[in-house]
């Protein structure tokens, strides 16, 4: 029987309600072919677990850190401020300011606690995956390979002229 294997990343986020947004993250990880643990650990409902999980990340075999966070979105600089693996930052959209109180509690770090800090949404939560993958791919060549072909199979869907939707 194949063992399932380690987890290279982790798709953390501070709530349940985060996971419609986060599962792009952990969708686009999956295409890539790469072993991804998704986690709810909130910076003020858990913070015991944040503390815990930020600690032990790397011990755990972790190398990125993907963290989606709405609202006051303390999670990611909050897990920075524990670990010194790459975190990325998405901001998920909030009702009551679309996200942008999201992207600003993200974004704007003091200096010497990077969080690299991604777009609103569904597109951030992709990207981050993709980041996620060009950091683990600088040492596997098999991955590279397998970005390479992600990001053409998307150019090449791209059409020359634009059709008439019905
Ligand atoms: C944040 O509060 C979460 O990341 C979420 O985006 C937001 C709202 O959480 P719920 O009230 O839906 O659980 O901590």
């Amino acid at each position: 029987m194949m063992q399932n294997p380690t987890p290279l990343v982790a798709v953390i986020m501070g709530s349940q309600s985060d996971w419609p947004t986060m599962k792009h993250a952990a969708d686009t990880l999956a295409e890539l072919g790469i072993a991804h643990q998704p986690l709810i650990v909130s910076a003020h409902r858990t913070p015991d677990r944040l503390v815990s999980f930020a600690k032990g990340a790397r011990e755990q075999g972790f190398k990125v850190i993907i963290a989606g966070a709405g609202g006051a979105a303390h999670l990611p600089g909050m897990t920075a401020a524990f670990t010194s693996l790459p975190v990325f930052g998405v901001p998920v959209e909030s009702k009551a300011l679309s996200g942008q109180d999201s992207l600003l509690s993200i974004v704007q770090m003091p200096a010497g606690i990077p969080v690299g800090t991604l777009a609103i949404g569904k597109a951030g939560a992709v990207n981050a995956a993709l980041l996620a993958a060009s950091v683990l791919a600088l040492s596997d060549e098999a991955l590279a390979g397998r970005l390479d072909a992600w990001r053409q199979a998307r150019t090449d869907a791209v059409a020359e002229q634009p059709v008439d939707q019905p």
